[in-house]
């Protein structure tokens, strides 16, 4: 079954930051959907916990560049 995460993503200053976050997250195995809102500093992402966790999703948006936190 499917899971949502929603993170607060800092640092990130235009839609192309967005969109690189996006792009990274998108490559995980097991990710349904990624959306980020630049506006808000949130991603919200939807994923299938047997093959990828909050954890790994957190650390790969900090790779990206940007402070992710776990809010949801
Ligand atoms: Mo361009 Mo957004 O370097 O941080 S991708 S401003």
């Amino acid at each position: 079954s499917r899971a949502k995460a929603v993170f607060s993503v800092m640092g990130m200053t235009c839609s192309a930051c967005a969109g690189s976050v996006e792009k990274a997250v998108k490559r995980l195995p097991g990710i349904h959907e990624a959306v980020v809102d630049v506006l808000n500093n949130r991603a919200q992402v939807l994923f299938y916990p047997s093959y990828v966790n909050e954890e790994t999703i957190r650390e790969t948006i900090e790779d990206v560049g940007f402070e992710a936190t776990l809010i949801q």
